[in-house]
């Protein structure tokens, strides 16, 4: 008998067998219809996200039923619970599902997946909500708001942003969002702040405003992370674009109302093996400054397509074939290079958004590539570089970026340090800062998961540059849970830089702010509002594309 099997058995005579639920056949384990709704929304909060809607795997593992039977709820059970250090998260260690949620994730894993419905123009429309349209909206800017150094920060579990005002450190506003906005983005002109929810609800923040308030929202399908608008000159603020991964599309919005334009579905084949693909997801999107063009990354085909907006009628769409599993990136110091991690592949592809062509696959030679968009350094030694650390262990490559200064490091690792540990998810620096931040909040080690790794720049000469650990929960007197410090994000300046300390939501978090030069603590943001934050994003820094 497989485990699944036995497990059936067993709960045959203690479970209601309801069968509404999808996908159920003969043989299942058997779940209540309560539980099963438990189990969906947990799932979809915590675990699509890397292994698909349909569970076929990107940055998780795949998890369909031939796999998850084969391993047995035994395993499953024990591999949510204390997670891995090639970045499964430790659910029943942290605290964050209890032995109870554990046992009807991995009873639901050996059920065959549902697929959630379709997502089309018309359903689009129908969410859509001009709260505020164009022409009652200021002409000028209406508040006292240096709106260039303010952060809008994640409030994930409460389904909110903070915009937090960056020399008070006081909260200027609290913000009704989708669930678990994953990024903000800025308009060209500063002006707009761009939201996007997990579930795929996007805001149109207005900073201009009295007081900076949502002048436009709309739905656009089950799950999402990505959002961004046209940068071009002459383009500015004239088109927004979102990515989702559920239904697995793009779609490009009014810059002024977020009225649905145009629909993409990225469903086709996979970029070398040209097999049919149900769910290739939309991940990192960006705006090319070189021409009218977005920068759409597709997981699991392994395509980079330049969406040229210029007419979007007869839209043209060059289609690159990079790596399977795009994931996260952003620009080299000049903006004219993209990096994207193919973050499963172990490869960051380089595209030239000038030439609009695909220049270089590069083999980090760590396991998982994680950059968020990466850290541009002037390194003394190989000129301009990008950074990014490694979910799966401790390493941190430096990629040659300058094929005009320095051709022979171009586009291969030059340098490897080594930080503290295993899930990494962001690297983070200034262009006036000597320091390079590597996070680690997926480290199963509550005290690494908890610090921030600094290397210092002048010294990265050395054959094996050291770091200083910055102890940022014990700065931030957070003692209860097992809080991570995630993201860092500088202020306009450059001179301070800001982690969050990501707690549970029922516990107490904060926002820790370092003083650049002197690598001391500056300020711990405290508030009860503040709840469950992750990423934060620095109105300026965001807008220019300066990391
Ligand atoms: Fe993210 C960026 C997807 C988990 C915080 N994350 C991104 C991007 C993608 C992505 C595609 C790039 C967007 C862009 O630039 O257009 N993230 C995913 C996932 O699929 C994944 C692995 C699993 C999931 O279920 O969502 C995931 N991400 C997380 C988290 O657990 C984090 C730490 C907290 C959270 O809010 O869920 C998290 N992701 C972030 C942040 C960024 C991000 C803060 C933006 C970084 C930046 O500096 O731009």
């Amino acid at each position: 008998d497989s485990p699944a099997g036995s497990y059936t058995a067993e709960l045959d005579t203690l479970g209601e067998l309801n069968l509404e639920i999808p996908g159920f056949k003969p043989g299942d384990p058997v779940m209540t219809q309560e539980e099963y709704n438990i189990a969906n929304q947990i799932y979809f909060q915590r675990c699509a996200g890397c292994h698909g809607v349909l569970r076929k795997g990107a940055t998780g593992k795949p998890l369909t039923t031939d796999i998850t039977r084969d391993l047995g709820y035994e395993h499953l059970e024990a591999f949510i619970t204390y997670g891995s250090p090639a970045g499964m998260p430790n659910w029943g260690t942290s605290g964050e599902m209890t032995e109870e949620e554990i046992g009807i994730m991995s009873r639901y894993l050996l059920l065959e997946p549902a697929q959630p419905p379709e997502y089309g123009l018309a359903d689009m429309r129908e969410s859509w909500n001009l709260m505020v349209p164009p022409e009652a909206r200021p002409t000028e800017k209406m508040n006292d708001l240096n709106i260039d150094n303010l952060f809008s920060v994640t409030l994930r579990d409460s389904g909110q942003v903070a915009l937090i005002n960056g020399s008070s450190y006081e909260i200027e506003k609290i913000i009704d969002t989708g669930y678990a906005v994953h990024i903000s983005r800025m308009s060209a002109s500063g002006r707009y702040l761009f939201t996007i929810g997990r579930d795929a609800l996007v805001n149109m923040i207005d900073l201009w405003m009295e007081e900076p308030t949502t002048v436009a929202q709309i739905k656009l399908g089950q799950e999402a992370r990505s959002i961004e608008t046209s940068k071009m000159e002459g383009w500015e603020d004239k088109y927004a674009i979102a990515g989702t991964y559920w239904p697995p599309q793009y779609v490009i919005m009014d810059g002024d109302t977020l009225e649905p334009i145009k629909i993409k579905s990225t469903r086709g084949m996979i970029y070398d093996e040209q097999t049919y693909h149900p769910e290739p997801r939309v991940a990192a999107i960006v705006a090319s400054h070189y021409r009218p063009e977005f920068i759409v990354n597709v997981k699991e085909t392994g395509k980079i397509l330049l969406v040229n907006y210029e007419d979007i009628e007869n839209l043209q769409v060059t289609e690159i074939e990079a790596e399977r599993f795009l994931h996260d990136g952003g620009f080299d110091s000049t903006k004219r290079y993209f990096l994207v991690a193919a973050n499963a592949r172990g490869k960051i592809a380089v595209v030239d958004t000038k030439e609009g062509k695909l220049v270089d696959l590069v083999e980090t030679g760590g396991m998982t590539p994680h950059p968020g968009r990466g850290a541009n350094i002037d390194h003394p030694v190989y000129g301009p570089v990008w950074a990014t650390s490694h979910l799966g262990d401790e390493s941190v490559v430096l990629i040659g970026t300058d094929p005009e200064g320095h051709p022979e490091h171009a586009w291969k690792v030059v340098q490897t340090l080594w930080a503290m540990g295993g899930g990494s998810l962001f690297v983070k620096t200034h262009p006036t800062s000597n320091h390079l931040y590597v996070d680690a909040p997926l480290n199963p080690d509550a005290e690494v998961s908890g610090s921030i790794a600094v290397f210092k720049i002048d010294e990265m000469d050395q054959e094996e540059p050291e770091y200083e650990v910055l102890p940022i929960v014990e700065w931030a007197g957070v003692t209860e849970g097992q809080p991570r410090v995630v993201q860092g994000e500088f202020n306009k300046a450059g001179d301070e830089i800001w982690f969050s300390v990501w707690n549970g939501k029922d516990m107490e978090s904060a926002i820790v702010v370092v003083d650049d030069r002197t690598l001391e603590l500056k300020s711990v943001i405290k508030d009860e509002r503040l709840i469950t934050p992750t990423g934060k994003f620095n109105v300026f820094n965001t807008r220019n594309d300066i990391y």
